[in-house]
């Protein structure tokens, strides 16, 4: 029986600085997301978008955690309370969840969903660690957040809605580091999550890498979810992107490395954000999101 995948479109913009993603399902969805799954050999419906608050309506400061600050904070709750529902019911019902951002604040609803009834791992992609809490962020934007978040590291430590029930920092692998700030560098390196930057891509190959971050991410648990931000590749590559960083995975590294992560069939929930239409070219960033969200799933040539 073939898989059956749930397209969740989060148009989220209120955890990043940079408006844009908002439109980044449509884009993706507009890139071939359908098509390309189906010729992943897989089965593909499509919840529509979850509703989001617009930013001109709301407050960046309404609602502030105890400590340190986190910009629209009441409204990445909401959102989360909402998609973790909806992934959790996508499981539920025997489907797998493929949830498009939005900025990458929305992995937090994701992964509490993936995780509620089943012990989950991780694998980040990602040139930034998203491991700030409210009081070490440089910007108080949630979207540099969702892995602190949903490990309850520091003031998200109680945090009922934001923590992932049946995540530990020990089934956490993040691949393609390459921006950290001073504090969650410090938070990572403290932590029992493992990290591997470019430089071990580098060094090891983005094969050996990925398998090594998938090693780590079953370890005991019932499946992994994938979280995919697309300035994890080269801006070269994917220029459409809020936050890019030189120096990223090429067009190639990327496709073999959810090529591995598909032949693991350890595949349980999947994100992919950060595609910001206003600063793309052509809309070739979505369209390889979209080609990349079908790796995940198993797409080869032949087949
Ligand atoms: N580390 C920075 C911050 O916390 C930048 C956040 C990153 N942007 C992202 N997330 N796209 O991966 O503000
Ligand atoms: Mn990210
Ligand atoms: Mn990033
Ligand atoms: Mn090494």
């Amino acid at each position: 029986m073939s898989r059956t995948v749930r397209i969740i479109g989060v148009p989220m913009d209120l955890g990043a600085d940079r408006r844009g993603v908002d439109m980044g399902p449509s884009a993706i969805r507009y890139g071939g997301l359908a098509r390309e799954l189906n010729e992943a050999g897989v089965e593909a419906v499509d919840t529509g978008d979850l509703s989001i608050p617009r930013a001109e309506e709301r407050d960046p400061d309404a609602t502030q955690p105890m400590a340190g600050k986190a910009k629209f904070f009441r409204e990445v709750e909401e959102t989360t309370r909402d998609l973790t529902e909806t992934v959790a019911d996508t499981l539920e019902a025997g489907e797998t969840p493929l949830t498009l951002g939005g900025d990458h604040s929305i992995a937090i609803g994701s992964m509490v969903g993936s995780a509620r009834d089943a012990d989950v791992g991780v694998v980040w992609l990602d040139a930034h660690g998203d491991y700030n809490t409210p009081s070490t962020s440089p910007s108080g934007n949630v979207h540099g957040m969702p892995l602190a978040a949903a490990l309850g590291v520091g003031d998200f430590e109680g945090v009922d809605w934001a923590n992932a029930e049946g995540l530990r920092e020990e089934n956490v692998a993040i691949v393609g580091l390459r921006a950290l700030d001073e504090a969650e560098r410090a938070a990572i390196r403290d932590s029992d999550v493992t990290a591997y930057t470019m430089s071990d891509l580098d060094e090891h190959g983005v094969t050996t890498v990925v398998e090594e971050a998938l090693s780590v991410a079953t370890d005991g648990t019932d499946g992994v979810h994938v979280s995919l931000d697309l300035d994890w590749l080269d801006p070269k590559t994917a220029p459409g992107v809020g936050t890019p960083v030189r120096g990223g995975a090429t067009y190639r590294e990327a496709h073999s490395a959810l090529e591995t992560i598909a032949d693991s069939d350890a595949v349980r929930s999947v994100d992919v954000v950060e595609v910001n239409p206003i600063l793309d070219e052509h809309n070739e960033t979505a369209e390889l999101a979209a080609e990349l969200a079908a790796s995940a799933f198993g797409k080869r040539i032949l087949r």
